[in-house]
């Protein structure tokens, strides 16, 4: 029986680690793009490396400035489906590369685009967008809400979207934009908000450092739980006709609140540890995110299940664990110094 096969770009980020997952369950062979970097970069997806032969994951080369390497892996793998996750992925950095993060976001889904038309297959195509697209448009923001980017990172990803509208259209390719709001988990990056909060929480209840500092905390997002995300991209790709969707889970919350709750929830007093630094402020930010995802409900038959509540503590739970991990490690490789702790 052949497996159906699936290509991940970014499946060393948060979103692919648990899109590779879901998809080994589901029966796929899983091949994943992988970029150069100088240290190993396959620390989320490694668990895997033990559990699945080598048959139904592989890792290959490539990069999303490098067209001619997106072309190759096509040619070898040829995908049923494809899904499109890799980018430079930080709001804030993208005001300081503007523009490498146009060419990963526009330029990469065009040469990734170009490759298929290329090669001559015909997968399904998941592309992410993203809720930034919308800005300071009025919530709730859906499918139809105007978009009005507020970052360098919000255009690229607004002009991909509509890149990939052209190409559906224009082309008759099957390609789904998954316009996806904040999703978290303890796979998060370091630099996003939500793992930098729970991480320094997990650091200051150890007595590892004191302060954390922090940007804007007016700013309301609607955070979700990401393996739940993931699902839903699974499922837009397993409709008979490709299409966009809002997912969200309807709920915002500040900054603020995320901090109070991680703070509280670890029994310590937010107000001791956490300190503004201007230099996190961005030069434009996006005020509030409030995602109506009724189409996805209803069509995909999709629904978010982790409360706000339940994610901070998932997440400030998950670096308390390795926090002590990395402790333990630390004690057993420098000795009785640091026992008592
Ligand atoms: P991450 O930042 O965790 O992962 C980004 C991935 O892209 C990593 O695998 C990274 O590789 C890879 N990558 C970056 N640059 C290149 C490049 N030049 N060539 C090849 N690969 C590259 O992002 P998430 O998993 O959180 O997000 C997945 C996608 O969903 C992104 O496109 C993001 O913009 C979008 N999105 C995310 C949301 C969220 O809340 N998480 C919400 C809405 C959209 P490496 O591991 O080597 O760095
Ligand atoms: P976002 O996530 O920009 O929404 O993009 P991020 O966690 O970076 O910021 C959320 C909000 O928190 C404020 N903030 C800070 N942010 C960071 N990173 N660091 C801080 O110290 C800090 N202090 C306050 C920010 O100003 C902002 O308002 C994420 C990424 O995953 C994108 O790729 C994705 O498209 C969107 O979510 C949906």
């Amino acid at each position: 029986m052949t497996l159906p096969v699936a290509l991940i770009t970014g499946l060393t980020g948060q979103d692919g680690s648990y899109l590779v997952e879901l998809l080994l369950q589901k029966g796929y062979r899983v091949f994943g793009l992988v970029r150069r970097a100088s240290t190993f970069n396959t620390g989320r997806v490694d668990h895997l490396l033990d559990t699945f032969d080598t048959n139904r994951l592989e890792f290959l080369r490539g990069d999303l400035t490098d067209g001619s390497s997106l072309a190759r892996l096509l040619r070898l793998i040829k995908p049923g489906e494809i899904y499109h996750l890799a980018a430079q992925t930080h709001v804030m950095v993208s005001f300081e590369i503007p523009e490498y993060t146009a060419d990963t976001i526009v330029l990469g889904t065009i040469r990734l685009l170009e490759g298929v038309r290329e090669v001559g297959i015909q997968p399904k195509i998941y592309n992410a967008c993203s809720s930034e697209v919308f800005g300071n448009t009025p919530p709730p923001q859906n499918e139809h809400s105007p978009m009005a980017p507020r970052s360098p990172y919000a255009a690229a990803k607004a002009c991909a979207y509509h890149c990939c509208r052209i190409y559906r259209e224009g082309h008759r390719m099957w390609i789904a934009n998954g316009i996806l709001f904040n999703h978290e988990s303890p796979r998060r990056g370091e630099t996003f908000v939500t793992r930098k909060v729970t991480r320094a929480v997990a650091r200051i209840k150890l007595g590892l450092q004191n302060k954390v500092m922090l940007g804007n905390l007016e700013a309301h997002r609607d955070w979700g739980y990401a393996p739940e995300f993931v699902e839903a991209m699974w499922r837009i790709l397993q409709q008979e006709e490709p299409d966009d969707y809002v997912i969200a889970t309807g709920d915002s919350h500040s900054v603020l609140e995320f901090v109070e709750e991680a703070f509280g929830y670890a029994g310590l007093a937010w107000r001791q540890h956490v300190e503004i630094d201007a230099r996190l402020i961005r030069p434009l930010d996006v005020d509030y995110l409030l995602g109506d995802s009724r189409k996805a409900r209803s069509k995909l038959r999709w629904q978010p299940k982790t409360s706000f509540k339940e994610l901070v503590h998932i997440m400030v739970d998950a670096d308390l664990k390795r926090e002590r991990i990395l402790l333990e490690g630390t004690a057993a490789h420098h000795g009785a110094g640091l026992a008592h702790l």
